[in-house]
């Protein structure tokens, strides 16, 4: 870490402190009335005003409070390749989950990281509706309301409960499923939540034991990885590959050789 950086308990403090302002702010226009605003990668690929505003809100704190810091957000990016004189970036999905939050599914939340020389060293995901947060620093730990938490024990993949995903393009949905109906059969079950930055939370405290998904951004999965990394997953992608859009597989130990061989098998990483 770069001499001058803050230390991840002073960038986890202050992302907390930007997540419940978020958050609130996402709760009280939602209780107003949520719309689509616009349409993104294909017609179901939706953003709200809420989106937008929460994203405006986290920016403009973070102009105020660290200037020189980078910020890279889904609505309005900033160049990913930027990085503040003390090598920070931010990664912020302002509200991840945005079609649960458009239908009033309790399964969307700000999801806001701090990375320091490319290394995500702090995280929280908190949930609009419920309030429930998951904060992690790098060998912190993870954490939900002051607990610490440990992913699941399971060793026996077809035990598991395997929560996953699926992309706006129709083509990919189409290969992702089929990925699922071959996998489905070798597992105990699988949810689709809607949301990976929740996914992942849940993973690392074992309401769910494993969670992979293709096509995932970096904000979608950057506070969501930590917390579940600290909490004893594995968090990769397919052949020893980082996690990244190819493909997030996040598991315990016991559970990641056969699952990755498993979405291996599957192509999963593949398809449009
Ligand atoms: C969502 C992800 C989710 C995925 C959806 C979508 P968004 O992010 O969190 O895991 O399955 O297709 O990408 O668009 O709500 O920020």
């Amino acid at each position: 870490m770069e001499r001058g950086a803050p230390s991840s308990g002073e960038l986890l403090e202050i992302a907390v402190g930007l997540a419940r302002d978020a958050a609130a702010t996402a709760y009280r226009m939602r209780a107003e009335g949520v719309s689509v605003a616009a349409t993104k990668s294909t017609v179901t690929d939706v953003v709200t005003a809420a989106d937008r505003a929460v994203e405006m809100q986290v920016l403009d704190a973070l102009r105020r409070l660290r200037p020189a810091d980078a910020v890279l957000g889904e609505e309005y990016g900033a160049g990913d390749t930027e990085v503040g004189a003390d090598g920070v970036r931010w990664i912020l999905d302002p509200i991840d989950g945005t079609v649960n939050y458009l239908y009033g599914l309790p399964h969307c939340a700000v999801s806001l990281a701090a990375e320091v020389d490319g290394e995500v060293v702090a995280g929280v995901v908190r949930n609009v509706i419920t309030g429930e947060e998951w904060t992690a620093t790098a060998g912190g730990g993870a954490w939900r309301d002051g607990e610490r938490l440990r992913c699941s024990t399971e060793t026996d993949l077809g035990q598991a409960l395997v929560a996953t995903g699926f992309g706006y393009d129709p083509k990919r949905r189409a290969h992702q499923a089929r990925v699922v109906a071959e996998l489905i059969p070798h597992v105990r079950d699988i949810r689709r939540l809607g949301a990976a930055a929740l996914d992942l939370c849940l993973a690392a405290e074992g309401r769910v034991d494993v969670y992979y998904e293709k096509g995932l951004a970096a904000w979608d999965q950057a506070a969501g990885a930590l917390v579940a990394t600290e909490a004893g997953m594995l968090v990769a992608g397919l052949g020893g590959r980082p996690a990244g859009p190819d493909l997030v597989i996040a598991a315990p130990p016991a559970l990641f050789a056969p699952l990755h061989d498993r979405l291996a098998d599957l192509d999963a990483s593949g398809g449009p």
